[in-house]
């Protein structure tokens, strides 16, 4: 059985949101993020950086929460989810789905770093409104290319696991405005799935 390794609050919950779509049977191993959580000498094992999510599925140990949802997509569901590699939407669903952890995440990295995880003393102001502002130049593309529709490519597909989680997670830190329309109505969306609500309440 598929064995994931989750921590709450953190990018495993969409692991368990795309197992949840898929209402495929998974084990869930629950760790504290916390140096005894994350950086045990038995974690490190699976994962060089002590880091979530990991996937074990019989002999295979991966990480990278798109390589992981990318193998739980082949492996599991037979290309379900995502575009046939001769659509003409594949080329844009690979482009959607590698932005998130390209563009969207290292911004909202920071902003974390800076706002929760560093001690107040050891905070830089500069360093978060840079942040925010390369977070803003990262969404706009996004806004404008969810004009007029209700995923971002196609139907619901792996694009929308990485990209719901990272816009709901950075609309958390700082809402999107009236300038970002197209992003608010796609939050709210992908938050009325219950398989995301499940994933996001998960602790
Ligand atoms: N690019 C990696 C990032 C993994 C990552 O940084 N995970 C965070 C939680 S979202 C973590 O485990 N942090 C623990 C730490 O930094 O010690 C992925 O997509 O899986």
């Amino acid at each position: 059985m598929l064995k994931l390794y989750f921590t709450h609050k953190t990018r495993s919950g969409r692991v368990v949101w795309l197992l949840e779509e898929l209402g495929l049977e998974y084990e869930l191993v629950k760790l504290e993020f916390s140096k005894e959580g994350l950086k045990s000498e038995e974690h490190r094992k699976r994962h060089p950086l002590g880091r979530v999510p990991v996937l074990e599925d019989g002999d295979v140990t991966i990480f990278e929460s798109g390589a992981i949802i990318d193998y739980i997509l082949e492996r599991h569901k037979n290309g379900g989810l995502k575009p046939a590699v001769d659509a003409p939407e594949f080329p844009y669903y690979l482009q959607w789905f590698h932005y998130v952890e390209g563009m969207i995440m290292p911004p909202i990295n920071e902003i974390v770093v800076q706002t929760v995880l560093l001690p107040p003393e050891r905070r830089s102001e500069d360093a978060l409104n840079k942040a925010l502002k390369l977070l803003a130049k990262a969404m706009k593309p996004v806004n404008e290319a969810l004009e007029g529709k209700d995923y971002i490519v196609g139907d619901f597909s792996g694009a929308d696991i990485m990209l719901g989680h990272a816009a709901f997670m950075a609309n958390l830190s700082v809402p999107f405005g009236d300038d970002m329309p197209n992003l608010k109505a796609y939050v709210a969306r992908i938050a009325a799935r219950p398989a995301f609500d499940y994933a996001i309440n998960l602790k």
